[in-house]
């Protein structure tokens, strides 16, 4: 049987909002321009949840945070749950990674067969947080800010080098003999605020957009985003010289790594692996780029939560699909386009092979779910994106809720949910999270036991030895 080959492309902290295929007046993505021509792109895609090794490990599994239990950056995933990699290579599959995908701990790979490049973000161990010591407010302002410039740096390489391995990978001659999975983790567009010259001329220093947020929107931020903003130190009167640089090489990182995708491409072309190949780019989380007061990622607004998604392969349709996806749809939708029989796993995300194939969006959930249990809040928080509606609920013992209606009001800066006229959406919003959470009270003490078993883990394992 003639199995399709997969090129899936993770990069790092990509909002779709930062790209030209889905809307940006600026910035310049050619190559998934042409990839939207090819393709199906999805335009309300989402990671399950806004920060690195949640959304990867979910994205590995097909499962919601909830259930994966990898709630922070400093979680390892057990080795024995069993990833799309791993059934890949069960069904005749060769499946490597090149570059990222911060899995942290002793198993770096989770069912790939090798690391074809390297993952320069697994090798520094992150700060573990705990919720019972609650937020410490940051003693200077976030760095990367002040360092942004022209040039070149440790992540630069690394993404050279990761696209270079992959290169040679699929120039490989033996590589039409078996089918292969190759999933390539680039670090663009991820802080440092450093790229080459060419990049950020294109956009220094006014070819960006300045965040604008309207008066007084600063002080009505929710609860989340004001202890974002102290935790992190992003509750800081920057130059506009340095935001104008941070943003332009942000944008610069967005070009560097579009090309990098677009070699991919034309690599698969080159050796006649194009039309047997299902491709698929994504990214792990956004940046918020200053909108809302925020940069970094960590909260549900559009620019750190939706993330671009676009799929091509030899029977799928090309155009938009509009109702709302996440990132753990691909588990099913990759085994099932290598003809893989579903219903042995268990997982959370629904296959995407029927509107691939069809363009026929009725068939999808109409709902999506995203979680962040990690640090810069104290209690779990969720994401509910249905039609027009985006409800953020973070459990207390008062819920606090914020509900944007995102056709009425898409830079989500007017919260609906103090006027009664909203209760009957939020109630069926919110329902859906405390169905996946059971008791969110239970949730959040098993997620405190948690983060103090791995406290006095570390003390005696040492950092970084385990996780
Ligand atoms: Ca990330």
């Amino acid at each position: 049987m003639n199995k399709p080959n997969f090129l899936i492309i993770m990069s790092d902290e990509h909002s779709a909002q930062y790209s030209s295929v889905y809307g940006h007046p600026i910035i310049k993505t050619p190559n998934m321009d042409k990839m939207a021509k090819k393709g199906a792109t999805f335009t309300n895609n989402v990671c399950n949840s806004p920060l690195c090794v949640p959304s990867r490990a979910s994205f590995m599994t097909g499962q919601y945070v909830s259930n994966n239990e990898v709630w922070d950056n400093t979680k390892p995933m057990p080795s024995d749950k069993i990833t799309w990699p791993y059934i890949l290579r069960n069904n005749g599959y060769e499946a490597v990674l090149s570059g990222k995908m911060h899995l942290i701990g002793v198993d770096n790979l989770h069912g790939f067969e090798r690391n074809l490049s390297y993952d320069p973000h697994i090798d520094e161990p992150l700060p573990h947080y705990s919720w019972e010591e609650g937020i410490t407010k940051a003693s200077k302002p976030w760095n990367h800010i002040n360092e942004a410039r022209e040039g070149t740096s440790p992540m630069i390489e690394a993404d050279n080098k990761i696209e270079k391995e992959s290169i040679s990978f699929l120039s490989d001659k033996n590589r039409n003999k078996n089918p292969f999975a190759l999933c390539v983790g680039f670090i663009a567009p991820h802080f440092p605020f450093i790229v080459p010259e060419k990049y950020f001329n294109e956009y220094f220093p006014d070819n960006i957009i300045m965040p604008d947020p309207p008066p007084g929107h600063l002080n009505q931020l929710s609860n989340h985003s004001k202890r974002l903003r102290e935790m992190f130190g992003l509750d800081y009167n920057w130059n506009e010289i340095q935001i104008r640089k941070s943003i332009a090489a942000y944008y610069g990182l967005c070009t560097f790594l579009d090309e990098k995708i677009g070699n991919l491409i034309n690599a698969l072309k080159e050796n006649n692996l194009f039309d047997n190949t299902i491709i698929i780019y994504t990214s792990d989380h956004g940046d918020m780029l200053g909108e809302h007061g925020l940069w970094r990622k960590m909260s549900f607004y559009d620019q750190s939560v939706r993330v671009p998604l676009q799929i091509i392969g030899p029977k799928f349709i090309s155009g938009q699909v509009d109702k709302p996806v996440s990132n753990l749809d691909l588990f099913p939708t990759i085994l099932d386009a290598a003809n893989i029989d579903l219903d042995q796993y268990e997982y959370d995300g629904q296959s995407l092979i029927n509107v691939l194939t069809t363009g026929n969006e009725d068939s999808l959930d109409d709902y999506v779910i995203s979680e962040y249990f990690a640090h810069g809040t104290e209690n779990p928080i969720g994401m509910v994106q249905k039609n027009e509606w985006k409800l953020i609920y973070e459990h207390d013992k008062n819920p606090k809720v914020e509900l944007f209606n995102l056709n009425k009001d898409p830079h989500e800066y007017n919260n609906l949910s103090p006027n009664p006229e909203y209760h009957k959406i939020i109630k069926e919003l919110s329902g859906k999270l405390i169905n996946l959470w059971g008791d969110p009270e239970k949730l959040r003490k098993k997620i405190i036991y948690d983060q103090n078993s791995r406290k006095i883990i570390r003390k005696f394992a040492g950092t970084g030895n385990f996780f």
